[in-house]
């Protein structure tokens, strides 16, 4: 698994140059306001890059965006101002695996924008993509004209021109923006982003905890055939690639914490369905919602959160617990990666005579799902798939397969680190491992005789 290693960031004029023949539009922002667009910055890469410490404007600890990066800004007359680029891109979705969607300045999601309560923002916004689009500002309070519903409050931004966003930031949150323009599309093809507001004055802010780790990561998934790389865009429930920040595990970025470090994580879902967020040994805090931070009076604690479409929700905890802990959706069928829907269900058939039949006419033939899936796992990273597919249940850990994919990760708490990359697997303490004993169960003899089947 990659962590926090550097990919290339390069401008849009050095993106130009490399050879791309692509020119701005003239676009709804004056020749002269074109001139002093700022750059829009592009990343080639799909791994986690290190939190953007603030060069300039009100300090704040920065968030780590899963398998993504932060937009950097230019500070202009007291104005924060980002420049977005909506495009096609083409986005790793685990190796092994490349999907063709559309997103922001090079990657899907786009970038994570950060900014301070009581900042101004002016958010340049460039439409490279084949029809019109907008962005809307989700969770955040601003004027009518801002918010980004294309035909309701803004006209489209049509093909190859640019418009400008320009609202204060008046309180602090969790946020994402999309398209509120063809959205059932642009959204089955991974437009969106993470938009972080951080308080002002922290300690003014009911409930607000300074953390040592805030990750942020958007719950998305998609519909893209085995053999196939471009997501079918008219599915509405059965899709087929679970992903968090478009990356499917083994693809997830760990999260990696020091023991006793206070954690954030902030999470929004641009799916359509909800997620139950499950994590393992450690139990969290929901403190934060799309609607501003939960008064500690009525913090709750839980180990599983449903997220429904359209939330963004921020849980808090101190890792107390040293270990390799999953945090994935506890929907079982979305910590894992595409499949068949279509497969009869074997449990408990001979299938062995049906295989000695089949492997009569169609060689290679072999009956799988008698006595559960894991048997599958394992074949379908040995035989063949089709290109660019991922295999449904995936990933190894130091005890074997992990037999998951999808929405999973693995959440690692370590006493003594020197930094944030990836630690690699927990280190056990010996005899703190289920382990297996050597006394027979009553019963066992007839069990292994046959009178168990
Ligand atoms: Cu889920």
């Amino acid at each position: 698994m990659r962590t926090e290693k550097e990919g290339t960031m390069v401008s849009r004029r050095q993106f130009f140059g490399r050879g791309a023949a692509l020119a701005l539009g003239a676009g709804l922002v004056s020749k002269v306001g074109a001139a002093s667009l700022p750059e829009a910055p592009q990343m080639d890469s799909a791994a986690m890059q290190p939190p953007l410490a603030p060069p300039n404007g009100r300090p704040y600890r920065p968030v780590a965006t899963l398998n993504g990066w932060t937009s950097p800004w230019r500070m202009k007359d007291g104005w924060k101002e980002f420049h977005l680029v909506a495009e096609p891109v083409r986005r790793e979705i685990a190796p092994g695996m490349v999907a063709n969607l559309w997103g922001y300045n090079g990657q899907s999601p786009g970038p994570t924008i950060e900014c301070v309560e009581g900042d101004r923002v002016r958010i340049f916004v460039t439409n490279r993509l084949p029809e019109h689009t907008t962005i809307h500002w989700h969770g955040i309070l601003l004027p009518n004209g801002m918010d980004g519903v294309g035909g309701l409050n803004q006209p489209q931004i049509p093909v190859g021109k640019t418009f400008v966003y320009e609202f204060e930031m008046t309180k602090s949150g969790t946020f994402m923006y999309h398209p509120h323009a063809d959205e059932m599309v642009q959204m089955a093809m991974g437009m969106m982003g993470f938009l972080v507001v951080h308080p002002k004055n922290p300690k003014a802010v009911r409930g607000y905890a300074e953390v040592d780790r805030d990750f942020v990561f958007l719950l998305n998934a998609y519909d893209i055939d085995p053999g196939s790389a471009t997501p079918k865009i008219n599915t509405m429930l059965d899709f087929n690639l679970w992903t968090w920040n478009s990356r499917a595990f083994p693809g997830i970025d760990s999260l990696v914490v020091r023991k006793d470090d206070r954690v954030r994580i902030r999470l929004a879902n641009l799916s359509m369905t909800s997620h139950p967020i499950h994590v393992h040994g450690h139990r969290f805090w929901l403190v934060e919602t799309d609607g501003g931070q939960v008064p500690r009076s009525a913090w709750v604690p839980d180990t599983t959160l449903n997220i429904a479409a359209g939330q963004t929700r921020a849980v808090e905890f101190v890792a107390d617990l040293e270990g390799d802990w999953p945090l994935h959706c506890h929907k079982s069928h979305h910590a894992m990666n595409a499949m068949g829907h279509e497969i009869p269900n074997a449990i408990g058939a001979d299938v062995k005579a049906v295989g000695r039949r089949m492997s009569r006419l169609v060689s290679g033939y072999m009956a799988m799902g008698a006595n559960g899936m894991s048997e599958h796992a394992e074949h379908s990273k040995f035989h063949d798939l089709p290109e660019n597919t991922l295999p449904m249940m995936t990933g190894d850990g130091p005890f074997g397969p992990l037999e998951m994919g999808g929405m999973f990760t693995v959440f690692k708490v370590r006493d003594a680190l020197s930094s944030y990359a990836d630690p690699g697997w927990y280190a056990h303490p010996d005899g703190t491992v289920a382990r297996k004993v050597d006394a027979a169960p009553p019963g066992l003899a007839e069990w292994e005789s046959g009178g168990g089947e």
